[in-house]
């Protein structure tokens, strides 16, 4: 009988330093709920994974509880990262840069998987989304500009949409993408900000 690897606990928010690659192998990384959060719907949780500017993190699992997930201050490379149980939310931009997310999935997302609380672009391509309510959210009554993009990519089974702001500045493009059961592409960006292709 094959069982699964046991995960790693993070009991302290693991930081990537400026510049460099995590490289999770593969392995499953899960918070220590009483000293990060629980990974439940309660503000104030802290990330598992913090990157500081032009880091990478690649090759990680996140279980439950996922806390308040990786928050990036910058620039960053996200490569083959697959959230199983969303916590608070998956991934906040927290100081403003572009964020390149590639491969990888978020699953059981009650609210937000990708969060952004500073201006930049958050690229997502070849990912897998399944049970969420939105895909990725400017922070509620921001007007800084958030530009998103969505390519090549499988979206199933949310509850609000895919992209969501309240800033008349932002943008968001969908290109080449499967879904099924999603109500809504857009919420709350101006005319001739959005297009799907
Ligand atoms: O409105 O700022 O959900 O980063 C209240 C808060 C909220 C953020 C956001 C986040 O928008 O906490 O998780
Ligand atoms: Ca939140
Ligand atoms: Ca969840
Ligand atoms: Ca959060």
């Amino acid at each position: 009988k094959v069982s699964a690897a046991t995960p790693i606990v993070v009991s302290t928010t693991i930081v990537v330093p400026a510049g460099e690659t995590f490289n999770g192998n593969g392995q499953t990384y899960v918070a220590n709920a009483s000293t990060l959060g629980d990974g439940s719907q309660a503000e104030n949780q802290k990330p598992i994974f913090r990157l500081e500017k032009n880091a990478t993190l690649k090759n990680v699992i996140i279980g439950a509880p996922g806390a308040d997930g990786v928050h990036c201050y910058g620039n960053a490379t996200i490569s083959n990262v697959t959230w199983q149980d969303v916590g608070e939310d998956a991934l906040t931009l927290k100081a403003s840069g572009t964020v390149n997310i590639t491969g990888g999935g978020a699953y059981k997302a009650y609210d937000k998987v990708f969060q952004a609380n500073a201006s930049g672009t958050i690229n997502i391509k070849n990912f897998r989304a399944d049970d969420i309510g939105k895909l990725a959210r400017q922070n509620g009554g921001t007007s800084y500009a958030v530009n998103f993009t969505l390519d090549s990519s499988d979206i199933s089974n949310v509850k609000d949409s895919i992209f969501r702001t309240d800033s008349s500045s932002s943008a968001a493009k969908i290109t080449n993408t499967r879904y099924h059961n999603v109500p809504t592409l857009f919420k709350g960006f101006a005319s001739g900000k959005t297009s799907q292709s």
